[in-house]
């Protein structure tokens, strides 16, 4: 006989990744799967009567889509930042949101900003107009600890961005909520100690969570803050920085070179001046990506705690926003 919806006594786990594509979906399924075969796995908008849901894998789903699930027990977000899904007003509040703190994604995203912190210590913006001009000029740089670097935020992705630049040598500071006590890492926190922290920011690395608090922290007043021919790399949201103070302070030299990964509108609109901007480079949100293989474990250590009656780690703080 088939089940009816109160008959069906399997975990319901809804997939709602609106922008992946089949190889993606079939990934996950076959992780979650291997975890539990008896999990009945849904990918949207496949879900069968909403009232079976009671776990949600999502990432950037339909606004308004989450609130449809009425037994709805966690949402599983399969980014770091949670900054879309607390745009959505009709967000199930009454829900554990757990966010993605993952040993993939955050490799990831210390690859890319060594990446671009040594390609600005190395003056390498330098040397390919030097290659274009056929110029053979050796360039100085300093010692690696005399190069001061400082990372907003100092959460999971900025500590572990900071460790790193550490054993390389740099001379590093962060900037964050609360302050910190990490070795080799000078501590700034708060409103009142932002601008001393810019003050030494040779290259600054903004690794914040979009909140109201955030939201346009890179402006005029903070970027005239940090030392002469700055760089700034950003990888962290578009909505951090205000673009046109940005390009001012590219424009008049005070700042010398840009990263983004991240903008307020993505994909970046075409006719954005950052496309064509000389001193800016930019890559289309992939400073680090959620990887199925590491990013399931992490889900899947989720869903045993809360079918375990256990609370799940990394649960948004909903009353600060990340
Ligand atoms: P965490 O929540 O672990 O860390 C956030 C850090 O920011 C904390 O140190 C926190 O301070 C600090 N912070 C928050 N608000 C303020 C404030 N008002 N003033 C000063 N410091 C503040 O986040 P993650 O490290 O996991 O991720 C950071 C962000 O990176 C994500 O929110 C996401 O937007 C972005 N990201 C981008 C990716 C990409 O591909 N481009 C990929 C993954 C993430 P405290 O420690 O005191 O709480
Ligand atoms: C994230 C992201 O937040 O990919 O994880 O941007």
């Amino acid at each position: 006989m088939p089940q009816t919806a109160s008959q069906n006594t399997r975990t319901v786990v809804l997939y709602n990744s609106p922008g992946d594509d089949a190889a993606e979906v079939a990934a996950w399924r076959g992780y979650i799967e291997a975890y539990d075969p008896a999990i009945d796995f849904r990918v949207w908008p496949e879900t069968g009567p909403v009232e079976e849901i009671e776990y949600a894998l999502a990432w950037l789903p339909k606004p308004g889509d989450l609130a449809r699930y009425p037994r709805l027990k966690a949402i599983f977000w399969l980014g770091a930042g949670v900054d879309h899904l607390l745009k959505d007003k009709d967000l199930p509040r009454r829900v554990p949101i757990v966010r993605l703190v993952d040993d993939g994604l955050t490799a990831g995203m210390t690859e890319y900003v060594l990446l671009h912190v040594l390609r600005y210590h190395r003056r390498l913006p330098e040397l390919e107009t030097q290659q274009r001009q056929g110029l053979w000029r050796k360039l100085s740089y300093p010692l690696a600890k005399d190069r001061r670097i400082g990372i907003m935020g100092l959460g999971v992705l900025g500590r572990d961005v900071a460790h790193r630049l550490v054993d390389l040598g740099f001379d590093i500071a962060g900037w964050s909520g609360s302050p910190k006590q990490l070795a080799g890492v000078a501590s700034f926190h708060g409103d009142d100690q932002l601008v001393p922290f810019l003050n030494r920011s040779e290259i600054l690395v903004c690794l914040l969570p979009l909140t109201p608090a955030t939201t346009g922290i890179i402006n005029a007043r903070t970027l005239a803050a940090l030392p002469k021919a700055a760089a700034v790399i950003n990888a962290a949201r578009g909505g951090h920085v205000v673009d046109a103070d940005l390009i001012a302070a590219l424009d008049r030299g005070h700042v010398a070179h840009a990263t983004l990964d991240v903008f307020t509108s993505e994909p970046l609109p075409v006719e954005h001046p950052f496309w064509r901007h000389p001193r800016i480079t930019l890559t289309p949100h992939v400073a680090s990506v959620t990887i199925s293989e590491t990013a399931s474990r992490v889900v899947i250590a989720g869903l045993r705690a809360m079918r375990d009656g256990r609370a799940p780690a990394n649960v948004v703080d909903l009353g600060k926003g990340y």
